[in-house]
């Protein structure tokens, strides 16, 4: 959009700058912050406009926004205009991620480069690569604590093996995805240490307080995060004489939002991993950008804003990078993180959906899909130009955090339900061989989240030690449908390192100094490849697994119906363990899919009338593209599978 006053101050800003830069080829640079320093200048505005230093700072922006792009090499800015004219090209259910931690997956950078052919066996072509910045030891939150944001953790190598990695994923048709931890900062990094020396410029980088006045404000309305590990969401420092605000661990201090400087910096930190070859970029922990006393400092509309004005910046620089927005909060605000629209108030074209993923394992305790039913229907649509990242596990805990709706409409009581969970994962109740801990207990309000490795939640681990071969065959069962659930669903599913292969629990955290006190470590192993080489061998646990979810991904990437196109209905069934809906394809050209889960450890009928009534399964033989078999239908009912799924064409 066009308007006078942010055009002619941009018309300043450029002609200052331009004294500066010789490069001549800014054109498709000045097209897009033309096209975008509207909406640019009015958030920026919007966030800032108060300050004296308002016109400086804007101006310190667009710096950072044209050196950036000077930065950006031939082949990236072309990558850029390939995208920019199929920009719905992340919707394809081509798209298959797998997230790991570099150190514990493959040693290092260079070692995992000997091992993408693994991946690509398995069909991965989205890699997420958790932190690998500098971070000190011992005080890294699993590389979530950075202490310089431009340097690789000297564990796993240096920018240059990085960047081979990232020329190698190029050529492999293979998303690097990177993390920029944008909420907080180690209390090692740089700007933390002189503002401990005093230094008032970089103290205003943080939420610091003279005393205990502002901070038991925030305190009123502010959760925990790390209630067991670290209570309170500020940390006295002795050196500093100060209070400053540490949301997560006590080493981890939060930005502070407020000052446009510390904006500025993070803007030039995520074009500079743009600019190293990520085409993705995982934004840690964004509900909490913003603080504001009185709130709960998550899911403030500043918060909001500021990516909004991340978006705007990236896409005048690197416009072919997306956004995956980490936040772990309630369906309805969760979705917000999309923006609230896709072209003027757009903000991270992913997020992860982990209301989804609580709500699998929740099917899978109850063997019912009830509260899976409604609860995906307060999940809103997404925008048209979005979509999920649907996972089973991940580094981090599983927290419980259903709407208590839902619970009541499912008909349990929240609490007694939570409860339940809880002990089954946690296998303290006497029918369950579930195998998590308890991560993160409230001891003020009984809240816990679960920690542990996908196989042995889902009990392959107490199946294996009892040697009990219908439990393992059960929890191969459940690992798969887990899987296929998040293969179908509509989003980019993203695999969690060793899931592929069944890795237990790991207790060696236990014996670590450094993470004993954190049991997130028990699902963070090191990859064991001397099982990886066990899926070769027809009938292993690991062939198992491997093999059925490898012929799931390949299954999936010929389904068109499986891309992202808000192309999903679900269908509710009478019988309460199976979970049903439909993938269809905008253009009618391709067959639809309907897909049908069993949770129960049971065979389940399917009345096929209540499907025909639907204009579904209309002929008396159909394909389950799943199984590669075909069904027949000639009777009225189908056999479900105990814990079967279904991927039928019809
Ligand atoms: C994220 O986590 C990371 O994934 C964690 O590994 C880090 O410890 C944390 O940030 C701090 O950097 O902030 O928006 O329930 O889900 O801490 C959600 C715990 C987060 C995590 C939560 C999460």
């Amino acid at each position: 959009m066009y308007e006078q006053v942010s055009h002619s101050l941009l018309n300043d800003i450029l002609t200052e700058i331009e004294v500066e830069i010789k490069d001549a080829n800014l054109q498709y640079f000045y097209t897009r912050l033309g096209a975008n320093f509207y909406a640019i200048y009015s958030l920026f505005h919007q966030l800032y406009g108060r300050r004296d230093d308002f016109k400086p700072q804007l101006h310190q922006l667009v710096k950072v926004l044209i050196k950036s792009y000077i930065a950006r090499s031939p082949s990236l800015r072309k990558l850029d205009l390939t995208r920019e004219k199929n920009h719905n090209w992340f919707l394809d259910q081509q798209w298959v991620g797998y997230a790991l931690y570099c150190k514990e997956f493959s040693g290092d950078l260079k070692g995992l480069q000997n091992k993408l052919s693994y991946l690509q066996d398995l069909g991965i072509n989205v890699l997420h690569i958790m932190p690998i910045l500098d971070c000190p030891k011992g005080k890294s939150d699993g590389g979530y604590a950075v202490r310089d944001f431009k340097k690789i953790n000297n564990d796993v190598g240096t920018i240059e093996d990085l960047d081979e990695l990232a020329a190698n994923l190029k050529k492999r048709d293979t998303l690097l995805v990177l993390d920029v931890v944008v909420n907080h900062t180690s209390d090692e990094h740089a700007w933390a240490i002189q503002a401990r020396a005093g230094d008032k410029k970089y103290q205003d980088y943080y939420y610091v307080f003279d005393d205990r006045s502002m901070p038991d404000l925030y305190e009123e309305t502010m959760p925990e995060i790390f209630p067991e590990n670290a209570p309170g969401n500020f940390t006295w420092d002795a050196t500093m004489d100060k209070w400053v605000m540490t949301v997560f661990n006590e080493y981890q201090w939060d930005l502070n939002y407020q000052n446009p400087a510390v904006f500025i910096e993070m803007v030039g930190i995520i074009l500079f991993w743009a600019n190293h070859g990520a085409d993705v970029i995982r934004l840690d922990a964004v509900a909490f950008l913003w603080k504001k006393i009185g709130s709960t400092c998550q899911n403030e509309r500043e918060a909001h804003l500021i990516l909004q004005l991340m978006k705007d910046c990236c896409q005048v620089t690197a416009p072919g990078v997306l956004f995956i927005a980490e936040a772990i909060v309630a369906p309805v605000e969760v979705i917000k993180y999309f923006g609230e629209d896709a072209i003027n108030a757009k903000e991270c074209e992913i997020a992860y959906n982990a209301t989804l993923m609580a709500l699998l394992w929740e099917a899978v305790a109850t063997k019912k899909s009830t509260l899976l039913n409604y609860a995906i229907r307060s999940i809103p649509d997404k925008l048209d130009r979005a979509t999920w990242l649907n996972y089973v596990r991940c580094h981090d805990d599983i927290g419980l955090g259903f709407d208590d709706n839902d619970i009541r409409l499912a008909g349990y009581e929240p609490t007694l339900h939570r409860q339940f969970l809880l002990n089954h994962y946690t296998g303290q109740s006497p029918d369950s061989i579930a195998r998590g801990i308890a991560f993160g207990t409230n001891k003020k309000n009984g809240d816990a989240r679960i920690a542990g490795s996908l196989a042995s939640l889902a009990g392959l681990e107490t199946a294996i030690e009892k040697n009990d071969l219908a439990a393992i065959n059960r929890s191969i069962d459940t690992i798969l449908l887990l899987h296929g659930f998040i293969l179908a669903f509509g989003g980019i599913p993203l695999i969690y390192y060793g899931d592929a292969i069944g890795t237990l629990n790991d207790q060696a955290y236990l014996e670590d100094d450094y993470k004993k006190n954190d049991n997130r470590w028990i699902h963070r192993p090191a990859m064991n490849w001397q099982q990886t080489e066990l899926r070769a061998e027809k009938g292993t646990i690991e062939q198992r697994i491997f093999s059925g979810l490898k012929k799931m991904i390949a299954t999936r990437k010929e389904i068109t119906a499986f891309a992202d196109h808000n192309n999903r209905e679900l269908i509710v069934l009478d019988n309460p363990h199976l979970f049903c809906f439909v993938r269809f394809d905008g253009t009618g050209r391709y067959p639809r899919v309907l897909v049908i889960c069993n949770f129960d450890h049971s065979e389940q009928q399917l009345d096929i009338s209540s499907l025909r009534k639907l204009g579904l399964l209309q002929h008396n033989s159909v394909k389950d593209l799943f199984a590669d078999e075909s069904l027949d239908l000639s009777a009225s009912f189908i056999n479900i599978r105990p814990q079967g799924m279904y991927w039928i064409e019809t």
